[in-house]
């Protein structure tokens, strides 16, 4: 029997919370991000978070078979997200929070501290594993502590990146390394026929960190919510 289909019939009471919610979106090709207890003393909005995201585009198929019989949908990834990770709540006695919604919750800052991730030249965080193909799509916020430690700091991939390509193959030079030309690479990308706007951002292509590059239709769906 192949390792997945047993996973999903563990039997959920006996399992972790962390564990419990891993099986949940295993469902939806969506995975934990790590997560962490807060501060007592810290401004916070539950006692501990987990993020979920995903690494890579395996979610891509669930959320487009969904997409197929909800056409009409606005923010539809937005919509998709709330739909799986609203029913996870639900069974682990959580809410949510997701990252669109205003005012804007600072994921990354959760994601470097759940991870241990440091940000690219970019912006996006850099993953050891998945490179600069990762995202998240919500988190789940517990008004408890829950069993999880964070994942300590690991190496920086664009650290040890000399030649960092992400930073010379913008069009439009948008990237410096330090700031983010936001409103130049948007025009640019709404151009007609820009490499950008139908197979994906060329800078963050060019990081050679790319086993779970997203496939281009994927990364042209982002850059049109993008645009
Ligand atoms: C507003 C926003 C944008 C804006 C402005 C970004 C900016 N200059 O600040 C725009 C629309 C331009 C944008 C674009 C993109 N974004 Co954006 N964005 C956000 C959003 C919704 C809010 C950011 C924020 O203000 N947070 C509030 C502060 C308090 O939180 P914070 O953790 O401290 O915020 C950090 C970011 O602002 C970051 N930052 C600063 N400058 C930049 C520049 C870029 C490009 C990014 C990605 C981050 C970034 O530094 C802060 C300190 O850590 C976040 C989700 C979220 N809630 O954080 C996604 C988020 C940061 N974006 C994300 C992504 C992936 C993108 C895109 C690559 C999407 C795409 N097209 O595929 C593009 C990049 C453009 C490109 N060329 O491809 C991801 C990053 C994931 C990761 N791996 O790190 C996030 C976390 C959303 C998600 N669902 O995962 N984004």
């Amino acid at each position: 029997m192949p390792r997945t289909s047993r996973a999903v019939k563990m039997p959920i009471r006996s399992a972790s919370v962390t564990d419990q919610i891993a099986v949940l979106l295993a469902e939806e090709d969506l995975i934990v991000r790590g997560g962490f207890n807060f501060e007592p003393e810290e401004d916070a909005p539950a006692k501990a978070v987990i993020l979920v995201g995903h690494g890579g585009a395996g979610y891509w198929p669930h959320f487009a078979g969904w997409q197929r019989h909800n056409p009409h949908i606005a923010n539809p990834l937005d919509t998709w997200s709330r739909i799986v990770i609203d029913r996870v709540a639900v069974a682990v006695g959580a809410w949510t929070a997701y990252p669109n919604d205003l005012p804007y919750l600072p994921f990354q800052q959760w994601a470097m501290r759940a991870e241990g991730l440091q940000a690219s030249p970019l912006g996006i965080l850099m993953h050891p594993r998945f490179g600069l193909w990762h995202a998240y799509r919500g988190a789940l916020l517990f008004d408890r502590e829950i069993s999880i430690q964070a994942v300590a700091t690991s190496n920086h991939l664009c650290g040890l990146c000399a030649e960092k390509p992400c930073l010379n193959s913008c069009p439009v030079g948008a990237f410096s390394g330090a700031d983010y030309a936001v409103e130049r690479c948007r025009s640019h990308v709404r151009k007609e026929g820009a490499t950008c706007r139908d197979e994906g951002c060329i800078a963050r292509n060019a990081c050679p960190h790319d086993a779970y590059r997203y496939p281009a239709d994927v990364q042209a769906f982002h850059m049109e919510a993008f645009i």
